[in-house]
């Protein structure tokens, strides 16, 4: 019985783990982030997102995690010239949201909050 319900429990949390893809993500953090519409993301409207999206806790939780616009700057700017353009996303696949749970975060922490809040 407690193989069954820890199977159970495997599933559900397996299921729960990937709903989405890292295309959904970056393609929502794009469209949600991309203040001036230039197509590209900058430090400042990463920051932007970040703020308006994440609670002041997240902020602090992700800080102490290091995860800073920085990083992300870090794992998502291919060259390094402080803009994320649409073309570094497959240059940055393994460090760039780069498992499916990473995309998850990032669709209920940043997209999911950010539709929620154009909605009203
Ligand atoms: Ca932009
Ligand atoms: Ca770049």
């Amino acid at each position: 019985m407690r193989c069954f319900i820890l199977i159970l429990c495997w599933s559900a949390l397996a299921a729960a783990a990937c709903t989405h893809t890292r295309d959904e993500a970056l393609a929502c953090v794009r469209e949600y982030g991309d203040a001036n519409g230039d197509g590209q993301l900058d430090r400042a409207e990463i920051d932007a997102l970040r703020a308006s999206s994440l609670r002041w806790w997240e902020r602090g939780l992700s800080w102490i995690a290091g995860e800073t616009t920085s990083t992300v700057l870090r794992h998502c700017d291919a060259n390094g010239d402080g803009v994320i353009e649409p073309w570094e996303a497959q240059a940055t696949q393994d460090t760039c949201i780069p498992t499916c749970e990473a995309a998850d975060l990032v669709v209920q922490l940043i997209c999911e909050r950010q539709a929620a809040m154009r909605a009203l």
